[in-house]
């Protein structure tokens, strides 16, 4: 059976800036927070920096022709800020603009319609330097650098991301510390939190200001929460799982605040020692402003049983396929979330920003490679997608991650999610199987 996308659907590929363009530094750009944690000892697998990635700086011709055969109508990336504003805030470093202005350029001349990260977790290091996202000042500095890019961009640039993943923006950044800058202090990430949040309402109103037929979302990850058993104490710690990940974002982004049940978990676990001073009067109002879409990351879920304490809960590894990240494939949960989204968050216009996975595949000695598994992952999660539609979810587009193997931050390039494999000892770019069936399917505006 044929499952047709509605007319003018989306179709995308998804890469964000320190992943694939390497040049780190060329052409005046500062340094960001990932340059510094890469290249701390112990930090990535084997030592992997993004000094070199993809070279997309200098290969984006090469990468976009590429896109345009995939037949792909939108294509999402995001800018180094430290390109932009090596310090942070102030100088502006004119020819980091004019790198994305040949990309948006090359883009539109090959009909793909650019959509644009702001933050995709390259922060200028001179801002954490100064506190970081625990710090107020680190979300009026993203403001500033988000009226700046709209002003330099907007008459090109229509489609604006402000934040990506903001729990990994925070949690995985400042609590687990597996991220840069690779702290381990609860309560810090949670004014990180907040902070990630606000520079989100105040960067909408910043790029609304310069811009004003900008159309602005967001791009928060989600992880399906299921609880391991029907248990009341399985089913409080999915609820709590859920808050920690899911429900701590995506609540005050549309009205309802800060969950209730998270803010007296924390408390009772003493991560808000002075409660939270750090949520000034507005800033609810800002985080909450009306955006034109919801862009959604959704990967995977997570099986949860009650552990030692509601914050640490068990996480249960059922005997089930698993993708090279050792993620369960479980495409319901995009379809729950997708219907979720709609039916209690009444978002009205839905984008899947990135949803894809990494798998090992050899180059075979005809320099091919069959990666029938990555093929059916993105079909199962492509009819979850499509149910949701058919049930009435708002889902507008699709954006696969990723265009090309990748710096897969703390894996380095030991993870490859591509449509198309890299090389990396000579840069060739060799197309996946799953490349030939994603333009297929684009082609014909559904799966066959
Ligand atoms: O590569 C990342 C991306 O940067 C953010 N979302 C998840 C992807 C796969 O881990």
């Amino acid at each position: 059976m044929t499952l047709h996308f509605p007319q003018g659907f989306i179709w995308g590929t998804a890469t964000s800036a320190y992943q694939i363009e390497g040049a780190v530094k060329a052409d005046g750009r500062g340094e960001s927070i990932w340059d510094r944690f890469s290249h701390t000892p112990g930090k990535t697998r084997d030592g992997h920096t993004g000094d070199v990635a993809c070279e997309h700086y200098h290969r984006y011709e090469t990468d976009v022709a590429l896109m345009a055969e995939l037949g792909l109508n939108a294509y999402r990336f995001s800018l180094a800020w430290p390109r932009i504003l090596p310090e942070g805030r102030g100088r502006i470093n004119q020819p980091g603009l004019d790198f994305y202005r040949r990309l948006v350029d090359t883009l539109l001349r090959h009909g793909i319609t650019p959509y644009a990260t702001l933050y995709h977790w390259d922060l200028p290091v001179t801002l954490d330097d100064a506190g970081g996202w625990p710090a107020r000042a680190t979300a009026e500095a993203f403001a500033e650098y988000a009226g700046v890019v709209a002003a330099a961009l907007g008459d090109q640039i229509k489609h604006w991301i402000t934040i990506n993943e903001p729990w990994c923006v925070s949690m995985l950044s400042h609590q687990i510390g597996e991220h840069a800058p690779g702290r381990k202090d609860w309560p810090a990430a949670l004014v990180a939190s907040h902070h990630t949040l606000l520079a989100h309402g105040l960067a909408v109103q910043a790029i609304r200001a310069a811009s004003s037929d900008a159309q602005v979302g967001i791009a928060p990850n989600f992880t399906a929460s299921v609880p391991a058993s029907a248990s009341p104490a399985d089913r409080a710690a999915a609820r709590a799982f859920d808050g920690y990940f899911n429900r701590w974002f995506i609540d005050p982004l549309y009205g309802f605040g800060y969950p209730s049940d998270m803010v007296a978990l924390y408390t009772a676990a003493g991560l808000l020692p002075d409660g939270m001073p750090f949520v000034q009067p507005g800033d609810l109002d800002l985080i909450a402003t009306p955006t034109d879409f919801l862009a959604v990351n959704y990967y995977t879920r997570e099986v949860v049983a009650a552990g030692p304490n509601p914050l640490q809960p068990d996480i249960v590894r059922l005997d089930v396929p698993r993708t090279e990240m050792g993620w369960e494939i479980y495409p319901e949960g995009l379809y729950q979330l997708l219907m979720r989204l709609h039916t209690h968050y009444a978002v009205p216009h839905l984008l899947i920003s990135e949803n894809g996975v990494s798998y090992l595949d050899p180059v075979t000695p005809d320099g091919a490679i069959h990666d029938e598994r990555r093929i059916e992952y993105l079909r199962l999660h492509l009819e979850a997608c499509h149910r949701a539609i058919q049930a009435g979810a708002p889902v507008e587009g699709y954006f696969q991650w990723s265009l090309l193997d990748n710096f897969e931050w703390g894996h380095g390039y030991h993870q490859r999610f591509g449509v198309v494999h890299v090389d990396y000892e000579t840069q060739e770019r060799i197309r996946k199987d799953s490349f030939g069936w994603y333009r297929d399917v684009i082609a014909c505006n559904g799966l066959e």
